[in-house]
């Protein structure tokens, strides 16, 4: 079976870009199946830095082909951009890189209005933010969840009359969009005319993404799936509603694919040492104090799509064996371990205790609970482990790694019952430990 995947096992930013990058070397196609451009993946090779948004990752690897499947939804002029700034920093992506023809389009609109329904929940009573990156994916899923949104193969579509359905099917949008939010400031016409100048430019990359995988299937390549996001944002599955508008998890894999399961060989969950949330919501184990406050420092914790900091707190295993049991990783990579080198002591959340209306005690929750009003009153209960207090940013070996350091890491083994293949200690590639 020739697909592996790799999923963001926290609330994002675990560093699957670093991952996927380390796993190209030996990869034949590298897939995105869901998001847009929200998504932010550093890569560091050899001391130059690279961040994808919507193109994935395996661009870097020049034998690597690269799909965006039809799970993604796509900003064209986002995708033109991000590929001519890769193009700068010396990537030859002639022929590499493909687009599938039933991915969504994100319009200018969907962006605008992202941001419009932002403040409209900042200022209603009760109601908070999600804290979107403002790039127009809750808007685009939503059009397509209600069949009124626009697919890449509407714009390339070269039948008599194409053009026109298109021209259509987006005034429509724009109308309906106006309905909902008022007059905003905006130029349809404009738009339109740049889709026309898009049709042309996009047309060469665009595929059936399902031949195209299952040719590859066939054949025996290699893929790898390049996951966005992270299970706790998963539409289903996350902190709903402080989540995005896909399925970041396994599930999205096969949608944003048209895969069947058995084709998946590999699920590798990328699980950061610590916690970071971008967004708001509610997150149990953040640390609001110096601690959290260290973590966003060493850890150099900011979106890298907006810049916004990224909270941080201790890791949290409740959220990990949660996303263990909805994703099943088959080996787990532990990122940003040198990020906790100079901590005295480390603490991991291990139970939530909860006392429900009326009850006098408490109980130790049996799974991550789906109501928020119940996450936000859960008691944390924390295992505390002595740091190690030293560098090992330069140890190539597990054995080298202090005591502290394997006890933190085979305590986690141990709790998830899941295999750490890789654990990282730098942002560079080579900053990787392989455990045997
Ligand atoms: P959206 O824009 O509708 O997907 O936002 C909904 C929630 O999903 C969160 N989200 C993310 N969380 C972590 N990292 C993401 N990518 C960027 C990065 C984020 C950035 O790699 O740093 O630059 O700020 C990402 N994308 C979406 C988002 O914060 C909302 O909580
Ligand atoms: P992604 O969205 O999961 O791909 O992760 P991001 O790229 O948004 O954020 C991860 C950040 O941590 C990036 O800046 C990486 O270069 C960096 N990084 C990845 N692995 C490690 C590691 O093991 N140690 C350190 N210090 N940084 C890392
Ligand atoms: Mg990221």
């Amino acid at each position: 079976m020739p697909i592996s995947v790799v999923l963001g096992s926290q609330w994002g930013d675990e560093g699957k870009g670093k991952l996927v990058d380390l796993l190209c070397d030996d990869i034949d196609v590298c897939a995105r199946c869901q998001g847009g451009n929200n998504a932010g993946h550093t890569i560091v090779v050899d001391g130059k830095k690279y961040d994808f948004h919507m193109l994935p990752s395996g661009l870097i690897n020049p034998n690597c082909k690269n799909l965006i499947g039809s799970g993604v939804v796509v900003h064209v002029p986002s995708f033109f951009a991000e590929l001519e700034k890769i193009k700068n920093q010396g990537v030859n992506v002639d022929g590499r890189l493909f687009v599938s023809s039933r991915a969504h389009l994100v319009f200018d609109f969907h962006q605008i209005t992202d941001k419009l329904r932002e403040s409209e929940l900042s200022n209603a009573p009760k109601k908070a933010k999600i804290g979107t990156t403002g790039k127009g994916i809750g808007p685009t899923y939503a059009t397509k969840a209600s069949r009124s949104g626009i697919r890449v193969h509407h714009l390339v579509n070269d039948e008599p009359g194409a053009w026109e359905e298109f021209e259509t099917r987006f005034n429509r949008l724009v109308e309906s969009r106006k309905k909902r939010y008022g007059d905003f400031d905006y130029d349809g016409a404009a738009e339109l005319a740049r889709y026309k100048q898009y049709k042309e430019e996009l047309k060469p990359f665009v595929v059936d993404s399902v031949p195209f995988i299952h040719e590859a299937i066939a054949q025996d390549k290699k893929i790898l799936v390049e996951g966005a996001n992270a299970l706790l944002l998963d539409i289903d599955f996350g902190t709903f509603p402080f989540v995005t508008s896909s399925n970041t998890g396994i599930g999205g894999v096969l949608t944003g694919l048209g895969i069947p399961p058995q084709s998946i060989d590999e699920i590798f969950g990328v699980v950061k040492a610590y916690t970071t949330r971008v967004g708001e919501g509610p997150f149990p184990a953040e640390q609001l104090n110096e601690i959290g406050q260290a973590l966003q420092k060493i850890g150099a914790e900011v979106g890298v799509t907006t810049g916004r900091p990224r909270r941080c707190g201790w890791l949290d295993l409740v959220i990990l064996k949660y996303s263990t049991r909805i994703n099943g990783y088959t080996l787990l990579n532990l990122t940003k371990l040198d990020v906790l080198d100079t901590f005295e002591e480390i603490k991991v959340a291990v139970a939530y205790k909860y006392t429900p209306p009326g009850a006098t005690e408490a109980v130790v929750l049996d799974s991550f609970p789906a109501d928020l009003k119940v996450l936000s009153k859960v008691e944390v209960v924390y295992e505390t482990f002595p740091g190690w207090k030293q560098d090992i940013s330069k140890i190539t070996k597990y054995e080298d790694l202090p005591e502290n350091c394997q006890k933190y890491i085979e305590y986690i083994e141990k709790y998830l019952g899941v295999p750490i293949k890789w654990i990282g200690t730098g942002p560079g590639r080579d900053s990787t430990i392989i455990k045997a």
